[in-house]
């Protein structure tokens, strides 16, 4: 019976090891964190030894000190004796040490549960395994030890603290064999694994692999292990320094396990099934049988040897159950269907009981079958471990100095933006005045555009949207409760956007006819707006001249030309007499018209996509370039070429002007060269190569694609930066690349992408904060309220790109609530609407 009561069954088991997986993912989550018994604590330790982890920078190896069985002191010492003890042991440790003056760096081992808020601060949560000193708990361990180190004079620092299950999985972790889990059988019992770091949710970090100290002693200090826990266990417990805690320790560690035994005995004893020979029976602690003065039978040795047998068993086969419900969390947040992993175990159960080892491995494997395991012994404890942490922990501290450095110039203050901000507007009031336009690198082009839309247009237009990453044809029919669309996109190849400008417009009367004849609109003259997205003087609704190519486009012959000439004359060539342009716009305008249909208070066009640029709705009073007060007119801002004066030269970065100068129309554009998706891959693409090269990235192996020009599309920062994305999902995009990335790699190619786009976004911000700021002058308003269309890729597909430019916005410009309004149909209906426009005003 007793030995029954004391066998697991195996399907009790996969019960319990259901129920540690439930406690795991309660202990990993930010709301549900404090209803678990595992604690589940982040380690910050993100990294694995990468083979470079000699000490760079104080070039002494790293020492490590294991508190633990190793001291001496009375685990009941007062909390500066056993820390004051501790750096006394270093000073005679470091006695033998023939070291300069250089400091030592340290890394220390320290097994009992704490709450870890960086590599070097952890605060102690509780005691246990019969330590108690008081006055440490809740307290920073570091900072204590840091102290006594210091009283003692000693040039020491203490770089990391780590509990001893992490200084398993690192010291089992050999070459190749890279353990990601480590359990350890010792006195107590604990394990920690590497977890996805997106699901530790009480830390920021949120991609690669975190380990986690899952503090499995505790688990069941609820009531989960109540049908495990045998009458022996809950004596047992009672009887502890910490009754009611640490229950599934006192079932598996070795300072509990004689317990049980003895309590065994002494129960068999009581019920005649031992030791019925004699009475020596007494129920002291020890009970040793010879010393006990017992003189056992064949028998009862043979009944001790099953009892202690099962008990081991027991403890085996629980923390196998522990062991398989990790095991089995890492194959199902990896969405693996396999696992192959390699576990460093250590502790006196697994080192003197071969057998221990064996029914961990047997019940691991029917419990977990998807997982295939290899139990790697700690050779020589966790002294390795700790000094390899440390190393890592050296090595990560130079690298995030190198890349804090690298990264610093584009990472903007407040008052950068604020600057940038108030540049902008400078550059506005230039552009509006009709003696200071040409000083301004914004050039504050007139529209000709007097009103957003009044819901009055009315008619079916032809519409073409050039300029972004697709060349749109379409037809819109504007009806009074609704405006229905049909469009067509058509490829332009860059031997054509490069080529000469009767190629490029011949092709646009090409696709205008194909899909007229696809509409079955070749026999009808439909007016047509033509949205041309890039810097034009407009002299009428129907009349832009050309003032410079972007994005790419560098078509001969068109510059200084009026494109809607060059269209109609492109018509005539192809014989097309059907064509009849009525309003040419730029997509910013075309944007805004197209929102404003819906929303009225819509009064700004935004476009972040292939290029940047915004427009808003001008007072004619402040428009010093076009006669007349009376009114508004929408202005196009150009804002890209905004610093092209050199005002923004201060927040350009040598990355950038590495994009710049390999870019058509180098010097130009420079504002829309820091914000929009045509460049953000390759101040990326700049970033990482220099973080080769400084050797913190891909173990600074040369990396020949990454040297091609736009090989790091804009497009991979969208996916890079989506929350929660599996890390594997990065390194498979770099994988793409030939760039093999570890995942510190993978996390750090992600800083980058996060920076760079984070920039853009303020920027941008920044930008519309002066528009916004501006408008809200004009009209003497103590709080603005307007919308504000906006289209483009990088804003409709970047994961945070719009969130980061409305709050910076809101700090830049606190008294304009601005809402964004992203257009559906592009500004193909802005140009049709503002052909409608054009036509009304035509008349019949
Ligand atoms: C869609 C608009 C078009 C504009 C484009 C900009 O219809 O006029 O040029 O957005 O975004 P991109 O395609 O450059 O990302
Ligand atoms: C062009 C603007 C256009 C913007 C967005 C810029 O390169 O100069 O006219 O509005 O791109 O497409």
């Amino acid at each position: 019976k007793a030995l029954r009561a004391l066998t697991v069954p195996l399907e009790t088991l996969q019960v319990l090891k259901g129920h540690m997986m439930q406690d795991m993912r309660k202990g990993l989550s930010r709301q549900m964190h404090a209803q678990a018994t595992m604690q589940m604590l982040p380690t910050f330790i993100c990294s694995m030894p990468d083979g470079t982890g000699k000490a760079q920078g104080s070039g002494l190896p790293p020492t490590a000190w294991v508190l633990g069985k190793a001291c001496s002191l009375s685990p009941l010492a007062m909390p500066l004796q056993l820390f004051s003890f501790i750096a006394k042991c270093l000073r005679q440790f470091l006695a033998g040490f023939s070291s300069p003056q250089r400091r030592f760096p340290l890394g220390f081992v320290f097994p009992f549960s704490c709450k870890q808020t960086q590599l070097d601060k952890a605060e102690l949560t509780s005691w246990s395994k019969g330590f108690k000193c008081t006055g440490v708990e809740g307290k920073d361990v570091v900072q204590l030890l840091q102290s006594a180190i210091n009283k003692e004079e000693l040039y020491v620092d203490v770089v990391a603290l780590m509990n001893d299950t992490v200084g398993t999985m690192m010291t089992s972790s050999v070459e190749d064999k890279a353990c990601e889990v480590a359990i350890i059988i010792d006195a107590g019992t604990n394990s920690c694994f590497m977890a996805e770091a997106q699901q530790v949710e009480m830390v920021e970090e949120s991609s690669g692999r975190m380990c986690v100290n899952t503090e499995w002693g505790c688990f069941g200090d609820d009531t989960t292990l109540s049908g495990i826990m045998t009458t022996y266990d809950q004596r047992v417990d009672k009887e502890s320094s910490n009754p009611g805690k640490k229950r599934f320790e006192k079932l598996v560690g070795s300072l509990y396990l004689g317990e049980i035994v003895r309590h065994v005995l002494v129960a068999l004893a009581a019920e005649k099934a031992v030791f019925t020979g004699s009475n020596a029976v007494s129920g002291d602690q020890e009970l040793t049988l010879e010393t006990l003065g017992l003189r056992p039978s064949e028998r009862d040795c043979c009944r001790v040897q099953q009892v202690c047998r099962v008990v081991v068993s027991r403890a085996a086969a629980l923390c196998a159950a522990g062991l398989a419900a990790i095991l089995t969390h890492m194959c199902q947040s990896r969405e693996l269907e396999q696992l192959y992993v390699n576990i460093g175990v250590d502790g006196e159960l697994y080192r003197d009981y071969t057998r221990f080892g064996e029914i961990l491995e047997s019940v691991t494997g029917l419990l977990a079958p998807e997982c295939t395991i290899t139990l790697l012994p700690s050779v020589d404890g966790t002294g390795r471990g700790a000094a390899i942490v440390t190393a890592v922990a050296l090595r990560l501290a130079d690298q995030r100095r190198e890349v804090d450095q690298l990264l610093s110039p584009l990472r903007l203050s407040r008052s950068d933006l604020q600057r940038v901000q108030a540049l902008m507007r400078q550059e506005m009031d230039l552009g509006l005045g009709k003696e200071t336009n040409a000083r301004s690198s914004v050039r504050m082009l007139p529209t000709y555009v007097r009103a957003t839309p009044d819901g009055t247009e009315r008619g079916e237009f032809l519409a073409l949207d050039l300029g972004g990453t697709n060349f749109r044809v379409l037809v819109v029919r504007v009806a009074e409760d609704s405006i229905r669309m049909a469009s067509e996109i058509y490829v332009i190849p860059t031997s054509i956007i490069q080529g000469t400008g009767v190629e490029l417009f011949n092709h646009i009367v090409e696709c205008i006819m194909d899909f007229q004849l696809k509409q079955d609109l070749m026999e009808q003259i439909l007016p047509l707006g033509f949205t041309f997205s890039f810097p034009c003087q407009q002299l009428g609704l129907d009349k832009a001249v050309l003032l410079s190519w972007t994005k790419g486009f560098n078509a001969s012959g068109c510059v200084g030309q009026d494109v809607v000439q060059l269209l109609r004359d492109a018509a005539l060539r192809k014989q097309h007499f059907t064509l009849k342009v009525v309003a040419v716009v730029n997509d910013t305008v075309g944007t805004m018209m197209s929102c404003g249909y819906d929303d009225p208070k819509c009064e700004i066009g935004l476009i972040v996509g292939t290029g940047t640029n915004a427009c808003y709705m001008e007072e004619m009073r402040n428009v010093g370039t076009v006669e007349g007060n009376e009114g508004r007119m929408c202005i196009n801002m150009e804002w890209g070429a905004f610093g092209d004066n050199g005002c923004l030269d201060h927040i350009f970065t040598n990355f950038d002007q590495m994009v710049d100068e390999k870019t058509i129309n180098p010097g130009k554009q420079r504002f829309e060269k820091l914000i929009s998706g045509m460049y953000l891959g390759e101040i990326v693409r700049y970033i990482l190569l220099a973080m080769v090269e400084k050797r913190v990235l891909f173990r600074g192996k040369p990396c020949p694609k990454l040297q091609t020009k736009d090989i790091f599309q804009t497009k991979f920062l969208s996916t890079i930066e989506i929350d929660g994305l599996a890390l594997k999902k990065v390194l498979a995009i770099l994988r793409d690349l030939d760039l093999h990335a570890s995942f510190e790699d993978s996390v750090l190619v992600r800083e980058v992408c996060q920076t760079v786009s984070l920039r853009a976004a303020q920027l941008c911000a920044a930008g519309m904060a002066a528009v916004v700021e501006k408008m809200r002058e004009n009209r003497g308003l103590d709080q603005l309220i307007v919308t504000v269309g906006v289209d483009g890729t990088l804003y409709k597909m970047h994961p945070h790109f719009s969130q980061n430019l409305q709050q910076t916005l809101q700090v830049l410009a606190p008294k304009c609530s601005v809402t964004f309004l992203q257009s559906e149909d592009g500004s193909g209906k802005g140009a049709a609407l503002v052909a409608a426009v054009a036509c009304r005003k035509a008349g019949p």
